[in-house]
């Protein structure tokens, strides 16, 4: 899977060959297919709110775990910095010290059309209810609504993993993401928590309209160029090939 901030600034990139189509076939605008929020943890320039045990910072392999696996040892963005955010980085949560931790992200301006996908990178190592409650909630403008949340069996990630939700439900100018981590017993047991990387959210890479019928005509769009376009807007839908630079949207759009 190739990743995941790559292709936000491919989609980037798509988004404005696209412009660049609407703009010279329809003068309309590209609304489709934006990276509305990226985080690697390299550093907390975003401004997370780190709550008790979360720290932002370079990925520490833990010692071994008495239950589940150990934190990782390396990140999972291709980036030098190694950063991540984690429950306690290289190390247990403390399991008597109860009441939840909370790792909760800026606002994300979601007052915008379509669907939204939020996807992150998770490592996770969490003890199991009623003893522990693992979640990640998104803030809809008035409520946190659970979009996940542990069960009665262990989690014992051994991996970095991709998990991705469509939040469009969940839209606002104020959304937020938050991780959760609580301890709800005594008796829980020590184990690796909370590593999370490649947090993302992105709006979908829906296809830029067709032509309408009516701003077809005239020699300057043949159907030659058409059969061209749309092959071209076929591409870029399954992401075969780079954006075409504006020279080759012109070219094949019939235009001089
Ligand atoms: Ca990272
Ligand atoms: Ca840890």
């Amino acid at each position: 899977m190739r990743n995941p901030i790559r292709r936000g600034l491919g989609r980037l990139a798509l988004c404005q060959a696209k412009l660049f189509t609407a703009m010279v076939l329809l003068g309309a605008p590209c609304l489709q297919g934006a990276v509305l929020f990226s985080e690697t943890f390299a550093n907390n320039n975003a401004g997370w709110t780190l709550g008790t045990e979360w720290q932002i910072g370079p990925a520490v392999a833990s010692p071994p775990a008495g239950v589940g696996n150990e934190d990782p040892g390396i990140d999972h963005t291709p980036t030098a910095d190694n950063g991540i955010a984690g429950t306690v980085i290289g190390g247990p949560i403390n399991p008597n010290n109860l009441g939840i931790r909370l790792l909760t992200s800026p606002v994300i301006n979601l007052a915008v059309p379509g669907t939204v996908t939020l996807s992150f990178w998770r490592w996770l190592n969490s003890d199991h209810l009623p003893w522990v409650r693992s979640t990640v909630e998104v803030f809809d403008g008035s409520n946190w609504v659970t979009i996940f949340a542990n069960g009665p069996v262990l989690i014992q990630d051994a991996a970095w993993t991709q998990f991705s939700y469509d939040v469009s439900a969940y839209k606002n100018a104020d959304f937020r993401v938050r991780f959760g981590y609580a301890v709800l017993q005594a008796g829980a047991f020590e184990v690796s928590g909370w590593n999370l990387d490649d947090v993302l959210v992105e709006s979908a890479d829906t296809a830029v309209p067709e032509p309408a019928a009516g701003l077809l005509t005239g020699a300057a769009l043949s159907a030659l160029a058409l059969r061209r376009w749309r092959r071209r807007a076929a591409q870029a839908r399954l992401g075969v090939t780079a954006p075409p630079n504006a020279a080759n949207v012109a070219a094949s759009a019939g235009f001089p």
